[in-house]
């Protein structure tokens, strides 16, 4: 059941922003990260998701990043998802940031989507930066290279690494300037992503949390919902038309 208080207070928002983290996908049937099936429980995020790992292993971080590109081209956006999509038209300025790599925004419809840990579907050259988004699946060769003789690695940020400037920079505006924040499926730990959700209560927005478990962000939400995005989201939308 969706809170009174809560569809009260989306009536009125005039800017709404929303975070999302692994857990709008994990109805998709993509592996959280922290969960009790998370991906750091089989691989130790230190050996994989850094730059010191790959340039020591660059062929196990491409493994890696093969195996979570296969799961992500064998699922579809959930009804959490397209309940975002309807809800980016229902308000007046909506504003959509999201952790994940997995594009599934993006293929539900989502129109601007700020990627603040990048995707998983492009390459960089750790020389030339340049971008591709061939698929490179190694079967067994070698680590792909670029033109320039470059290693490829994922176009994502990983520990240690800064976020894309103007995407940590559209990030900290849209949850200083919204009077409704929305912080769905995420776990809250990882910075400065997580400090988005604290800039937003700081500067006066209503704060909504949808997560199946307590995070640090519950001790100062309005409102914290214990519940799957994919069921809660489609209802407030529901509620809200
Ligand atoms: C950086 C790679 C500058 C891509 C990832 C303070 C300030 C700045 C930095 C730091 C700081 N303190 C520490 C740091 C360093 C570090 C950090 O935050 N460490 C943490 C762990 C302490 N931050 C960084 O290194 C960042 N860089 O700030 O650069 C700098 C550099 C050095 C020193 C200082 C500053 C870079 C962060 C990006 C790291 N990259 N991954 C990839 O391969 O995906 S992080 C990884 O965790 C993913 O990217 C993911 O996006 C992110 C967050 O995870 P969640 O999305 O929250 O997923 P999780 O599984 O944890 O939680 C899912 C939740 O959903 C659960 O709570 C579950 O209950 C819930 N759930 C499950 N199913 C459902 C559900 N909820 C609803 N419905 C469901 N159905
Ligand atoms: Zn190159």
């Amino acid at each position: 059941m969706i809170p009174l208080e809560l569809i009260e207070q989306a009536k009125t928002a005039q800017v709404v922003t929303v975070l999302t983290g692994a857990g709008i996908s994990a109805e998709s049937g993509v592996p959280t990260f922290r969960g009790e099936n998370g991906l750091w429980k089989k691989f130790r995020p230190q050996e994989l998701a850094n730059f010191d790992a790959f340039m020591r292993n660059p062929e196990l971080v491409w493994e890696w990043y093969n195996y979570r590109r296969k799961i992500i081209e064998e699922i579809s956006p959930n009804s959490g998802h397209f309940a975002l999509v309807e809800m980016e038209s229902y308000f007046p300025q909506f504003n959509l940031i999201t952790q994940n790599v997995d594009g599934l925004h993006q293929r539900a419809g989502s129109r601007n989507v700020v990627e603040l840990h990048g995707n998983i579907g492009r390459n960089r050259c750790v020389k030339c930066n340049r971008i591709s988004t061939e698929n490179l699946s190694l079967n067994g060769q070698k680590v792909p290279t670029c033109e320039c003789g470059g290693l490829l690695r994922p176009d994502v940020v990983w520990f240690g690494e800064l976020l894309p400037e103007d995407a940590i920079q559209k990030a900290f505006q849209a949850s200083k300037s919204c009077d409704f924040f929305f912080s769905i499926g995420t776990s809250a730990v990882v910075y400065p992503a997580a400090s988005l959700p604290e800039i937003a209560k700081q500067n006066g927005a209503f704060v909504v949390e949808i997560n199946l478990e307590p995070t640090p962000i519950t001790s100062f939400a309005d409102i914290s919902i214990r519940g799957k995005s994919g069921i809660v989201l489609p209802q407030i939308v529901k509620a809200l038309t």
